[in-house]
C-alpha cells in the first residue's frame, strides 16, 4: 500500500514538474535582437497546402505584405495571453488577436489600406468581416471537426501520438466553443443552411469585381482571403470546399488573384513542397542584408 502510495506520488509529482517545464519553455517573453519598429508575428507555424492552417494568422500576414510593415515569424507555436493564435510583438509590446494587431498598427504605422473606401463601404466590409470571422468560421469548425476528422487530420502537419493528442483536444474545444457561440447547437442541415447563406452572400457581394470593394485590395480582403484559404486548401473533401469549387467560381479566382499579389513566395511557405523554407527569424521588407524579400 505504501509503495503503491509513493508510486502514486512520484507520478503526479513528476507530472506537474512536466507541466511546469513545458509551461516556462512557452512562456511569452518578448523576443531578443528585434530591430525597432518590427513586428514579431508569432504563429502556429506553416501548414502542407496553405501557409497557415489557421485562417487569423493567414489574415494578419496578408495585411503585413499589404502595408510593407516590417515583420519577422516566431513559428514556436506560443499562444497569447488570451490562449489563441495569431498574436505579435511590436517594440517588445504584446498585442493578441489579429484584429487589435491590424488597429494597433494601423495607428503606430499610420497606414491605411481603405483610403478609397467610404463610409457607407467600410460599413459593409465590417459587416462582411464579422459575417465571416463570427459566424462562418464557426460553421467550417463544425464542418472539419464535428464528425469524420480523417480530412483535418491530413491539413495538421503532426503525426502519430501528437497529432492523435492535438485531434482529440481540439474536438474537444470546438465542441465546447460552437456550443457557447450557438452554432454547435444547430443541427448539421441547418449549421449547412447557414454556410450557405454566408458563402454565397460573399461571392454575390464579390461579383465581377478584382477585389471585395472594387479594383484594388483593402483590409476585408485580408480577413476573406484568409478565410476563404482555409476552405479551398485546408478543407478537403468538405462540404463547403465542394460548393465555392463548384458553385462559386468567383471565390477561386479572387483567392488566386490575393495570392498571386501579396504571396509569390506560397510554395516556399508549404511544408510538403519541395521549395519549403523555414523563414522563422528572417525580417521581411527591412532593408537589411538577411531581409527575405526587399
Ligand atoms: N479573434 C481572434 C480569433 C483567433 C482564433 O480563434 N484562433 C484559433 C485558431 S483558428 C485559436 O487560437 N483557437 C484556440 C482556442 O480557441 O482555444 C483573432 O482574430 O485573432
Amino acid at each position: 500500500m505504501a509503495s503503491l502510495l509513493l508510486m502514486t506520488g512520484t507520478g503526479v509529482a513528476a507530472t506537474i514538474l512536466l507541466v511546469l517545464i513545458v509551461l516556462l519553455m512557452n512562456r511569452r517573453r518578448p523576443k531578443s535582437n528585434v530591430p525597432p519598429g518590427v513586428v514579431v508575428l508569432y504563429q502556429i507555424g506553416r501548414g502542407n497546402f496553405a501557409p497557415s492552417i489557421s485562417p487569423f494568422p493567414l489574415k494578419l500576414e496578408t495585411f503585413l505584405r499589404m502595408t510593407k510593415i516590417p515583420y519577422m515569424n516566431d513559428h514556436s507555436g506560443k499562444f497569447s495571453s488570451k490562449g489563441k493564435t495569431p498574436w505579435m510583438e511590436y517594440n517588445g509590446k504584446p498585442i493578441a488577436d489579429s484584429q487589435f494587431c491590424i488597429e494597433y498598427l494601423k495607428k503606430e504605422k499610420e497606414v491605411d489600406v481603405n483610403t478609397l473606401l467610404n463610409k457607407d463601404e467600410i460599413s459593409v466590409a465590417k459587416a462582411f468581416q464579422r459575417l465571416t470571422e463570427e459566424n462562418l468560421y464557426w460553421t467550417m469548425c463544425i464542418e472539419s471537426f464535428g464528425g469524420d476528422v480523417s480530412a483535418v487530420s491530413s491539413i495538421i502537419p503532426y503525426t502519430g501520438l501528437k497529432l492523435w493528442l492535438t485531434v482529440k483536444f481540439l474536438q474537444r474545444v470546438i465542441k465546447q466553443e460552437t456550443w457557447g457561440q450557438g452554432m454547435g447547437r444547430h443541427t448539421p442541415d441547418e449549421v449547412w443552411e447557414i454556410a450557405v447563406h454566408d458563402m454565397t452572400a460573399i461571392s454575390n457581394f464579390l461579383g465581377e469585381k478584382k477585389f471585395f470593394m472594387g479594383d484594388e485590395p483593402c483590409e476585408v480582403d485580408c480577413v476573406l482571403f484568409g478565410m476563404l484559404v482555409m476552405i479551398i486548401y485546408n478543407m478537403p473533401g468538405s462540404k463547403h470546399q465542394k460548393f465555392v469549387t463548384e458553385e462559386l467560381g468567383n471565390l477561386v479566382s479572387y483567392c488566386e488573384r490575393m495570392k498571386n499579389k501579396y504571396w509569390p513566395d506560397w510554395n516556399e511557405k508549404l511544408l510538403h513542397s519541395p521549395t519549403y523554407k523555414d523563414d522563422s527569424d528572417q525580417i521581411y521588407w527591412h532593408k537589411t542584408e538577411n531581409s527575405a524579400q526587399s
